[in-house]
């Protein structure tokens, strides 16, 4: 399948505000040079942003079980690899549970800005429990951001949806745009109630990813790709990729390794397929900069992660413990407020390098 790249060097970025109805052009890479509403956008996300990576914290709920599509790196006991650690396994909570535990974490991490849905399956595929999870946190907790991660299957059939609950950052896992290369990473996807594999399946997923990253960036919501690095498979493909989907106005790209351990029970865990040295993925974070800005702050963190990056508090959070919680939750704003304002206070008034790359 062919893919239409389109115009170079001016991607559509949102021009302020928040959400779907903030969109403009603008092409500038340098962040400095970024408008104030995406500087605004990104100052206190702490994924997006490098700067704000320590002082401010996010949240996942693991609201999202099923998936749509089959990755090589995957064993469907554990989270989607594609946003998180290989390996672990978190606790499904249904929407109500998922809002409670916010409201929970939100009162005793006043530093907690961004609540995002990765997992442990895709958001996308889960459509009702991610959803009624984003419109409840919408009423209830109208200052967190909200984020979604995503392989991008269904993004152009949702994309209405997603813009009315105010998400705005979606991250997509991009592995690829050559269906050829697609076939050794997605054995099928789930489209139209039928599987379909090797490179057909994978030609329909890119084709989705792209359209949605399209759509997504015409409505002004921020863009980063997440592409898994697998040597032998895609490395040496994602400089193609990266310029890619910089031409069609992703913001950010993670290059993430790809984990892999046979204990996983991961068809490359068993066949042997073996992620990047440290070496490697240093290169071709440094060869893919030149077309990019690249996040290297990532922690790959779990469906269900909690509180600063690298840092793990959700075991404080879990439902037996928020249980009988009782949340002020007006309080817990006005606190949140005055934190943020004194990590602001506490910064340089105008960032030069929020993002590396
Ligand atoms: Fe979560 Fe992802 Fe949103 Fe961040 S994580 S949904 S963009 S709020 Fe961040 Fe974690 Fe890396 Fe993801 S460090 S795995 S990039
Ligand atoms: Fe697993 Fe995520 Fe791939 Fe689905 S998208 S198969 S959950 S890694």
């Amino acid at each position: 399948m062919e893919l239409k790249v389109l115009g170079q060097g001016t991607p559509m970025v949102p021009t302020g505000g928040a959400g779907c109805a903030a969109s403009g052009r603008g092409g500038e890479d340098r962040l400095s040079h970024l408008p104030a509403g995406i500087r605004a956008q990104i100052r206190d996300h702490p994924c997006y942003s490098e700067a704000a990576h320590h002082h401010y914290a996010r949240m996942h709920v693991a609201v999202a079980p099923a998936c749509n599509i089959q990755c090589h790196y995957c064993n469907r006991k554990y989270d989607c690899a594609n946003e998180s650690r290989p390996g672990v396994v978190s606790e499904v909570l249904s929407p109500d549970q998922a809002v409670k535990k916010v409201l929970a974490v939100a009162a005793a991490i006043p530093q907690l800005s961004v609540l995002g849905i990765a997992g442990p399956g895709d958001p996308l595929a889960n459509p009702e429990r991610t959803f009624a999870t984003f419109r409840k946190l919408s009423q209830q907790a109208p200052d967190l951001k909200l984020c979604l991660s995503t392989n991008g299957l269904m993004l152009p059939e949702l994309i209405d949806v997603l813009c009315a609950h105010r998400v705005n950052h979606v991250t997509i896992t991009i592995n690829c745009i050559d269906p050829a290369v697609g076939a050794k990473i997605y054995p099928w996807i789930f489209w139209k109630r039928r599987r379909i594999e090797g490179a057909e399946g994978a030609a329909i997923l890119i084709e989705q990813q792209q359209k949605g990253l399209e759509m997504l960036v015409e409505r002004g919501i921020l863009v980063k790709i997440n592409s898994v690095v697998i040597p032998g498979a895609n490395d040496a493909h994602l400089r193609t990729v990266s310029k890619y989907v910089k031409a069609k106005g992703a913001f950010l790209h993670n290059l993430m390794p790809l984990i892999s351990e046979a204990k996983h029970g991961t068809f490359f865990g068993v066949t042997g397929q073996r992620g990047p040295t440290q070496e490697e993925l240093r290169v071709l974070r440094d060869t893919c900069a030149g077309d990019m800005k690249m996040m290297r702050h990532c922690r790959q963190c779990r469906a269900d992660a909690v509180g600063l990056l690298g840092e793990d508090r959700r075991e404080e959070f879990t439902l037996d413990k928020i249980e009988h919680r009782e949340v002020d939750y007006g309080q817990a704003t006005a606190v949140r407020r005055r934190v943020h304002a004194t990590i602001e206070a506490n910064r340089p008034a105008r960032p030069q390098s929020p993002v590396p790359g």
